[in-house]
């Protein structure tokens, strides 16, 4: 299967007349082609939502809503298509796709198709000087959108909602890892009634296509979830353009287990935190610190969940654990996982690759929990991005937060325990742009996201995302 550019409302292939090809990473093989664009078709897009800009940028904001609403319901109309699609690139488990990934996307433009109607802005009277100051929250003109393949529909639509909520227009560019879900949001978005050029999706490499849509003058603003090293490279093309930024980069995220928390609660979650979607989402919990007093039934009964998790293909309901998303990948988690004798650290269960019936060309890894000796290690200290989380106890609450801090990342940090005190003292310290107590991943869209340090740069989410995609203007009258 071939898929196309989503351009002014059409779909046309790349001017380049290259193509990439599509992995099934659950069978380890070729099953489509997509577009291998470049700056030229980056062009088009441009200027077909320059053009379409003034007229989506003056749309009643009841018409957007309409809009966005339609998209939101067609996504569910379409879920077992999309899901199917979904899990057939990423190699995530069917259920899965179907349960998160989806709903979440049809979510983000409901969320978003509403909250820009509750979207209200300041104004100041200078008293004394007789003036009168209000704010403008206008939208910023061409936006870029850039996301990555673990929660391929779930990030792009995330990025996208809230664009053209507050009046933009968008040039998007999925993974080219998993691209599917996102082709086929484009045909939703026509029969949504989404006027032409206001969403354009690009498909193709970081280097050409995405790089194209950073490098370009004409878009003003580039939300980008990915790698940190990427992120780090798009500041640069960025900074000299002025571009507004929002940069959601990796994480290495610590949980932490004190011995009063409620236990089976947290053995359940945890095993979900370190796991879920191949432990491949930037939340996941992948350094695990646990109270002295409980290690070893932890370690115990941790390692006898994880044993029972059923790796296998992603179309079973019975599986718990799908493919990883590519053999690159796959092999760069491996190489991780091998380092942990050189680095003292204790393979606990998994460590190896899973061959899995009819499919034996995808790639499986077995859930792995390692030992660790110290937190400078680098199984500790770098973002693996699989289904492998480290283990390790400490002894006090100071000793713990010096771990969980002592690292370049800070996306998110969890942390379990009944003791008031203790959870408000650490919650403010812990470096992190979100820290959960006794849950993970309970995520409101009403809430800020985004990490500090190395994690990236500006928040999304709720109102934080259309002040993001949106320009501040001060008026000040005097009277
Ligand atoms: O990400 P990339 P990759 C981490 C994870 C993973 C590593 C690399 O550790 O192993 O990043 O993953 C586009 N200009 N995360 O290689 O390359 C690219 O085409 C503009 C964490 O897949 O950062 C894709 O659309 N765009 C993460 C997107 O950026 C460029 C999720 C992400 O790709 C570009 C995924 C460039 N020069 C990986 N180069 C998270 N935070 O959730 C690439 N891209």
């Amino acid at each position: 299967m071939k898929i196309t550019n989503y351009i002014n409302g059409s779909f046309s292939p790349p001017l380049s007349g290259k193509w990439l090809n599509n992995y099934n990473p659950a069978e380890g093989k070729v099953y489509g082609q997509i577009p291998d664009s470049d700056h030229r078709d980056v062009d088009l897009a441009v200027a077909a939502a320059k053009k379409a800009f003034k007229a989506w940028a003056l749309t009643s904001l009841e018409n957007r809503q309409r809009v966005l609403q339609k998209i939101s319901d067609l996504l569910i109309v379409h879920i077992d298509r999309l899901a199917e699609a979904e899990s057939i690139d990423n190699g995530k488990p069917i259920a899965l796709a179907k349960s998160v990934d989806i709903p979440r996307a049809a979510s983000n433009f409901r969320f978003f198709a509403n909250a820009i109607t509750q979207f209200a802005s300041e104004s100041h009277e200078s008293i004394g000087a007789n003036a009168i100051n209000y704010t403008l929250r206008q939208p910023l003109g061409v936006v870029g959108c850039i996301s990555p393949w673990n929660l391929p529909l779930y990030l792009f639509t995330w990025k996208i909602a809230p664009a053209l909520a507050a009046g933009n227009c968008v040039i998007a560019k999925p993974s080219e890892v998993t691209p599917m879900t996102a082709y086929l949001l484009g045909e939703i978005c026509t029969a949504a009634g989404l006027p032409n050029g206001v969403l354009n999706i690009i498909h193709g490499t970081g280097q050409s296509t995405g790089q194209a849509i950073v490098a370009h003058p004409e878009i003003k603003a580039i939300s980008f979830t990915g790698g940190t090293q990427t992120g780090a490279h798009i500041a640069r093309v960025a900074a000299p353009l002025f571009k507004k930024l929002s940069l959601e980069l990796g994480g290495k995220n610590p949980t932490i287990i004190f011995a009063d928390a409620d236990y089976e609660d947290m053995l359940h979650t945890t095993l979900r935190s370190s796991f879920s979607n191949q432990g491949q989402i930037c939340l996941c919990g992948s350094r695990i610190f646990v109270a002295a007093a409980i290690y070893e039934k932890f370690k115990a009964d941790f390692v006898a969940k994880t044993k029972a998790l059923k790796v296998g293909h992603p179309a079973l309901s019975t599986t718990d654990i799908g493919a990883l998303v590519s053999a690159e990948h796959l092999e760069k988690v491996i190489s991780y996982i091998e380092r942990a004798p050189a680095e003292g650290a204790t393979v606990l269960c998994g460590g190896h690759r899973v061959t899995v019936e009819d499919a034996p060309n995808g790639y499986y890894l077995a859930p792995t929990i390692i030992e660790v000796p110290s937190n400078s290690c680098s199984l500790n200290q770098e973002e693996i991005f699989g289904p492998v989380v480290t283990l390790m106890p400490f002894e006090t609450e100071d000793e713990v937060l010096g771990y969980a801090n002592d690292v370049r990342y800070g996306l998110s940090a969890t942390l379990w325990t009944n003791n008031l005190k203790r959870t408000l003292r650490m919650s403010t310290q812990l470096e992190a742009g979100i820290v959960w107590v006794n849950t993970w991943m309970l995520r409101d869209l009403r809430t800020p996201f985004g990490g500090v340090k190395s994690s990236g740069v500006g928040r999304e989410g709720g109102f934080e995302a259309l002040r993001f995609f949106t320009e501040t203007k001060n008026v000040c009258l005097k009277y």
